[in-house]
């Protein structure tokens, strides 16, 4: 596991809500108890629970946006999940979270983004490198440290990536909104789109209008598919050929081929596959075939609040179940930069990283 956390590392798949410190979503949820928002003795449970099925996972979630719908604390768990992510050596995160709407708070979801990069902003900890630009200002983007990293020292770096996530439960309207938000939030580091939510809610016809239109102004897409067992909508996610999907838990023959035809990488999240019963254990799950094959894949967390998980101990776990040594693991590692969602500039700093990590760790 040390050597696991020492590992530059690469997240591609992390929900921020479901990332959140569980001494923070307790202490928040004590404070709404307080007020009589919520009775924390009912929830106090449910937090520390660690065993949860699919839908249980989505009845946590529709908590933790009660806990979590204040501009300001939108803020502070952008800021400490970052940290987070950066403690254990993430060079690279992209962050996903589904921007929201509260008329009752005032909240748009443009402002909910302005507290995420409020968040990103407030992180003092380690340097964080984004497109510097203001949400509002129109100032332009630079892609150095905004945290004025002092020459000479061996401050981290991360770099810090934002993907806006479409919950199934939306219309296709409030979809295509949240696309135009992450067309204008384009320069404030904003690269994506992702499809996610309880997968037995809603159906791919209703995104796709959306989805098409991010593909046309240039925005990268990643998709939930195959969470549960649901053929059509599988073959359809495929054809539409995002630049990487999320989990394949539920895929039959036909899926696979398609899949390992059309190279498409495949962000893995052992933990929470395991934990919601998608796949029944870890002897049994895709990664070992798709390692086989060679075929494009991350290791992510998913959730790492929720599932009680960092990304060092799904390689850890990895490692153990699938008999990986530490090259491979690096090897690993290393080839998510081939996935993110940057440009040939980033990628080839991270590739640098990953050298000089190599020597280091005398690989
Ligand atoms: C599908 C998931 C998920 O967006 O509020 N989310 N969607 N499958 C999963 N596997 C367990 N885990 C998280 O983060 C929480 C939201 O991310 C999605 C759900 O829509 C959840 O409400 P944000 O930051």
């Amino acid at each position: 596991m040390d050597w696991c956390v020492s590992m530059p590392k690469v997240e591609l798949h992390a929900h921020l809500n479901g990332s959140i410190r569980d001494s923070t979503l307790l202490e928040l949820a004590r404070v709404l108890g307080e007020k009589g928002v919520i009775v924390f003795s009912d929830v106090e449970h449910n937090i520390l629970k660690n065993d949860r099925s699919l839908r249980e996972v989505f009845r946590l979630f529709d908590l933790i946006h009660i806990i979590t719908t204040d501009h300001m604390v939108v803020t502070r768990i952008t800021k400490e999940v970052i940290e987070d992510f950066a403690k254990e050596n993430v060079v690279y995160l992209e962050l996903r979270t589904t921007p929201k709407k509260n008329d009752s708070i005032g909240m748009t979801k443009r402002s909910y983004m302005e507290a995420v990069m409020e968040g990103l902003r407030a992180v003092s900890a380690v340097d964080v490198a984004f497109p510097a630009h203001n949400v509002d200002a129109g100032s332009p983007t630079t892609n150095v440290p905004v945290n004025d990293a002092r020459s000479g020292t061996t401050r981290k770096k991360i770099y810090v990536r934002l993907l806006l996530s479409i919950d199934r439960r939306e219309s296709t309207a409030a979809a295509m909104e949240t696309v135009k938000l992450a067309l204008e939030m384009k320069d404030s580091g904003v690269v994506g789109i992702d499809l996610s939510g309880n997968p037995v809610v809603g159906e791919w016809i209703t995104f796709l209008p959306a989805f098409k239109f991010a593909r046309e102004q240039g925005l990268y897409i990643t998709l939930h598919c195959g969470e549960v067992p649901n053929q059509k909508e599988i073959q359809a996610m495929l054809d539409f050929m995002p630049q990487r999907i999320g989990h394949a838990c539920c895929f039959e023959e036909d899926d696979w081929e398609k899949l390992k035809s059309s190279n498409i990488p495949v962000e893995i999240c052992l933990t929470s596959n395991v934990v919601t019963a998608s796949v029944s254990s870890l002897d049994v799950h895709h990664f070992v075939d798709l390692y086989n094959a060679k075929h494009p894949l991350i290791l992510c967390t998913d959730d790492a609040g929720v599932f009680s998980t960092s990304l060092s101990r799904e390689y850890s776990l990895a490692a153990a179940a699938f008999g990986l040594g530490k090259g491979e693991m690096f090897q690993l590692a290393k080839n998510a930069i081939a996935f993110i969602f940057e440009d040939d500039g980033v990628k080839q700093d991270l590739t640098s990283i990953f050298d000089s990590a190599a020597n280091m760790l005398e690989l």
